[in-house]
């Protein structure tokens, strides 16, 4: 085995100094500095993979190859299902795991810049998070180590650099990982070609069918980068040929900027039976599905009634633009604003299938873990436009910065109450609120007016993303991890993101 100590270390940042090192390096015994030298035997892992952040290119659209960034995985152990490449994308492979697998994954950085990886929604060690200080420069690799605790479900791994998180990501850095576990198998849910994962990103391009991205300026910055097209699972090809029956659906908002409200045609209703924490308790049957940056949705859809050759499609419904936002350069920065409707994807029926499915009407039981904890101290985190930056809690980001307010002892509960006000002539914007860490819940959301894209939010199960609307009050209540360290919460419009709309919290 080569040595990738001497790899890691050299992936430095600079600015990182050697006290901070070895205080990471302490915590995080088994993560990026678990050495097989120092336990004397190979560290067992269950699962080890290579994931290669590079620069290549993809026949995306008719005519020149688009230039994009991607994840290039290998598998060195593990279930030869571990991943799934999909032909003709820019994302990374799909990585599926299992709860309780032991995982690790070497990251190597081809990108010509520093970058490092978050496993979103998953609860890992302060060391395998992608903290931005723990960046690493081009040539650099980083080791993850770490044990899925998570339950099954949506999650997704993306870049998390300081500053460079949008353009990484817009490039096509992402991809999905699908947790399984003992509940989720025994619902015996559609599967195979009955389950499709749908990771929904809009993207702009020019002539010559490269990528446009500007982060730059107020209009960038203030109101998130928009795309004028749906690119689903990094492949232009929207069109999925399915059999009729019951279909899963798993939606993982991939879009720096863009929020969609879906909905089936043909007066489709859906079965959401899970968010980005796993399984609800019982499934919630919606018309519409409000779905912003980061979150993900598992969806059952009933396709029983529909005859073989129908094209039924999944849209995303038009809503008022200042439901997202007045961000006073809104519309300016899109041909596409916020709001407008937009084709998402088409399902093309083949033959008629009735498989032996029925709706469970309990899913798990995972909710019996959690009671409301009414009498816990609130912490209220004011989400405002002040001094030209997107604030959390009136601050931006500062890399080694960690406010009174902002540590939690391991294992504690507490509320925390986003309230998104106006800024100053009245500049808002609707705010998916990311935590890093264990999956919260939502407790309340308290608007003022009426806003569509309310419509379609659901607040069920676990989350890790809560949409914030202009005006809204949101209380969540959150379990805080028994990771110990410096984890993140920030805006997960990753525009917002890179102007500093993030904060650090620590648990100690
Ligand atoms: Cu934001």
């Amino acid at each position: 085995m080569r040595s990738e100590q001497g790899k890691v270390g050299s992936g430095q940042p600079s600015s990182m100094d050697r006290r901070e090192l070895l205080r990471l390096a302490g915590l995080s015994s088994l993560a990026m500095f678990a050495r097989p030298a120092l336990f004397g035997a190979e560290a067992e892992v269950d699962v080890d993979l290579m994931l290669t952040a590079s620069p290549g290119e993809t026949a995306l659209l008719p005519g020149a190859p688009t230039q994009v960034w991607r994840f290039a995985g290998s598998l060195v152990k593990g279930p030869a299902d571990t991943l799934q490449v999909l032909p003709g994308s820019y994302l990374g492979p799909v990585i599926r795991l299992r709860t309780g697998q032991r995982v690790r994954v070497r990251f190597v950085n081809k990108l010509g810049e520093a970058s490092i990886v978050h496993w979103h929604g998953l609860d890992v060690p302060e060391s395998c998070d992608g903290h931005p200080r723990l960046a690493i420069a081009d040539g650099a690799e980083y080791v993850y180590e770490f044990t899925v605790t998570n339950r099954a479900g949506t999650y997704w791994y993306h870049p998390h650099p300081h500053m460079r998180t949008g353009p990484q990501v817009y490039r096509g850095l992402a991809g999905l990982v699908l947790v399984r576990d003992a509940e989720e198998e025994a619902l015996s849910l559609p599967s195979g070609d009955a389950e499709l994962f749908c990771v929904l990103q809009d993207r702009r391009f020019d002539r010559r069918n490269q990528l446009v991205y500007s982060s730059g300026g107020m209009m960038g910055g203030m109101d998130g980068f928009l795309g004028d097209r749906v690119i689903v699972n990094g492949q232009a090809e929207t069109i999925r040929n399915i059999d009729t029956g019951w279909l899963r659906v798993r939606l993982l908002n991939g879009s720096n900027a863009r929020i969609y409200q879906l909905a089936w045609s043909h007066g489709l209703q859906m079965a959401v039976i899970g968010g980005d924490g796993g399984l609800f308790e019982r499934p919630r049957v919606q018309a519409a599905l409000t779905l912003a940056p980061g979150q993900r949705a598992d969806v059952l859809l009933d396709l029983s009634a529909i005859d073989a050759g129908t094209e039924v499609n999944l849209e995303s419904r038009a809503f008022n633009e200042a439901d997202a936002g007045r961000a006073g350069m809104m519309g300016m920065n899109s041909a596409v604003p916020n709001g407008a409707p937009l084709r998402v994807m088409t399902l093309r029926t083949r033959r008629h299938l009735a498989p032996p499915f029925q709706l469970p009407a309990r899913l798990s039981a995972f909710d019996a873990s959690w009671t409301v904890q009414g009498d816990a101290r609130v912490r209220r985190v004011p989400l405002a436009f002040l001094g030209m930056q997107w604030t959390i809690g009136g601050r931006t980001f500062v890399m080694n910065e960690v406010a009174a307010d902002e540590i939690v002892s391991a294992g504690s509960t507490h509320i925390w109450e986003f309230v998104n006000v106006a800024g100053r002539m009245g500049v808002q914007a609707a705010h998916p609120m990311h935590l890093h860490g264990r999956q919260f819940r939502v407790l309340s959301r308290n608007g003022s007016g009426s806003n569509s894209l309310r419509d379609g939010i659901s607040d069920a199960g676990w989350v890790d993303t809560v949409l914030v609307l202009p005006g809204e009050t949101v209380r969540v209540q959150v379990p805080f991890s028994r990771h110990l360290g410096t984890f993140m919460y920030h805006c997960h419009i990753l525009e917002h993101e890179d102007m500093g709309m993030m904060r650090n919290f620590r648990v100690v």
